[in-house]
């Protein structure tokens, strides 16, 4: 049912889990600002100062990896772990032993990594000089995306420059409910968009220049989307409202990588009606990407998704004199009643909706080779370590990959479960339970425990990988 190398996988991220926030020479990042100033909107006031501590507790973790039976783990490197400043003239060496370890135990291990170079956890040292609103910014990034290629390339073959470029623009730059907590709606999220698609893009180049023949692996950016139909398919204006729902959230980032190395023509133009009304002048919101910078278009070696949940979009309701993302927008997703909500009230299950999502890249960006870089189901509440509802929920996830797959023809490459372990879920803290393996934060050694989930997904991988090998 699946090809012989499909990537079966978990994925983590490096504030989630690591902890050590201040330990060895690391240097703080926006979420370590975030949390530790009071009156921030974090549950709890909670942090990552500890969270899973798998900066001390990394053997832990593989043993988890080893008993799902996983090929592939995607974990995210703390840059300011790495480098303390966030530029390359002061590496922590103590930080590059761990990530050198963590690689090589993998591959020890039968386990290749994916490795993204930022999830969400900019050096406090950049944003002091303007994070990514700055225009600097993106040659920073090339640097030590570089330093990374250079120190670990010969073993990572599975590059992710940036996760969820739209999350980091709205939730963090203009709702303000992330780090780096700016709130300038309508404005700061484009830049800080545009500027990620420059960093990348320059990265991209870099590696393809230096290092594709020599280390011949392949380097994409994280995608986050919900799936989007009309709330009344027969309604014109809702058919509309899905177009741009879809084009402010995947084509914001997909299009100019994978259609024409531009933002998608409706997102453009629903912007400039906007300024228009409020009096802005025209492409002072979204900016244009220059002729004489590294080109986006192609910028891409595979299409990574991560996919959560689904919405139907009728036009906006909310004022047009109102400046924000939103407005521009003017579309509105609500959630199916027929749809359950697990946990967090954003999450609505909707494992079709993938399927869909799924023909829908197909169709629109050319065929690309996909891997889901994420997908999970959480939990709230008393822990259920019992948790059949998930198992339920991982069963209709992966049959729905098998049907994009053999009905649909997607080149799905491989599905990497949201997450391996309970961690600090951001502005939820933990209160909200990823996990495939529970995590006691209440006990120093932070004891990981499978869920039933996690033994039914090392069942599915086994399945299926034994499933692979006999067609063979
Ligand atoms: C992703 N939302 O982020 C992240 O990549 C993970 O770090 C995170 O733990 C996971 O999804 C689960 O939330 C998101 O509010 C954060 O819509 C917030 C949203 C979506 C995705």
């Amino acid at each position: 049912m699946f090809p012989t190398n499909f990537a079966w996988g978990a994925a983590t991220s490096a504030y989630q889990i690591e902890g050590g926030w201040d330990v060895d020479d690391k240097g703080p990042s926006i979420w370590d600002t975030f949390c530790h100033e009071g009156g921030r909107l974090v549950f709890e006031g909670q942090s990552g100062d500890v969270t899973c501590n798998s900066y001390e507790l990394w053997e832990e973790d593989l043993r988890c990896i080893r008993q799902l039976g996983l090929t592939h783990y995607r974990l995210s490197l703390s840059w300011s772990r790495l480098l303390p400043e966030g530029i390359t003239r002061h590496v922590n060496q103590k930080g590059l032993r761990y990530y050198n370890k963590v690689i090589n135990d993998l591959l020890a291990s039968d386990v290749l990594p994916m490795v993204t170079l930022y999830h969400f956890d900019l050096p406090q040292a950049l944003q002091d000089q303007g994070g990514w609103k700055s225009p600097e910014i993106a040659a920073i990034f090339d640097s030590y995306a570089c330093f990374c290629f250079e120190s670990f390339g010969d073993r990572v073959k599975l590059w992710i420059t940036l996760n969820e470029p739209y999350v980091c623009a709205k939730l963090g730059h203009e709702d303000g409910i992330f780090a780096p907590g700016v709130k300038e709606p309508g404005m700061a999220a484009y830049l800080v968009g545009h500027n990620m698609l420059r960093g990348h893009a320059r990265a991209w180049h870099s590696y393809n220049v230096l290092y594709r023949a020599k280390q011949g692996g392949s380097v994409s950016l994280a995608i986050n989307s919900d799936w989007a139909e009309p709330l009344d398919p027969a309604s014109p204006d809702d058919t509309a409202a899905t177009e741009r729902y879809l084009a402010f959230t995947l084509g914001w980032f997909a299009w100019p990588l994978f259609v024409t190395g531009d933002y998608p023509e409706v997102m453009r133009s629903s912007i400039e009606v906007r300024s228009k009304e409020l009096g802005y002048q025209e492409g002072s919101r979204l900016p244009r990407f220059s002729k004489d910078e590294p080109s986006l278009l192609g910028t891409a070696d595979f299409f990574a998704l991560n996919y959560y949940t689904s919405r139907r979009v009728k036009p906006g309701e909310c004022c047009p004199g109102l400046l924000g993302l939103k407005s521009d927008r003017d579309a509105e997703g609500v959630v199916d009643p027929s749809w359950p909500v697990c946990g967090v009230s954003w999450l609505a299950v909707v494992p079709d909706g993938l399927r869909k999502l799924l023909k829908y890249i197909k169709d629109t960006f050319n065929n690309p080779a996909v891997y889901i870089t994420e997908n999970g189901f959480s939990q709230v509440g008393p822990v259920d370590m019992e948790d059949v509802q998930r198992c339920g929920f991982y069963h209709d996830i992966i049959q729905e990959v098998a049907r994009a797959l053999r009905e649909d023809g997607v080149d799905v490459r491989g599905y990497f479960a949201w997450s391996l372990l309970d961690n600090f879920e951001w502005a939820d803290g933990f209160s909200v339970r990823f996990g495939l393996f529970h995590v006691d934060f209440s006990r120093p050694k932070r004891p990981r425990t499978a869920y039933r989930s996690g033994r039914e997904y090392a069942g599915i991988i086994s399945k299926y990988r034994s499933q692979t090998m006999v067609n063979i």
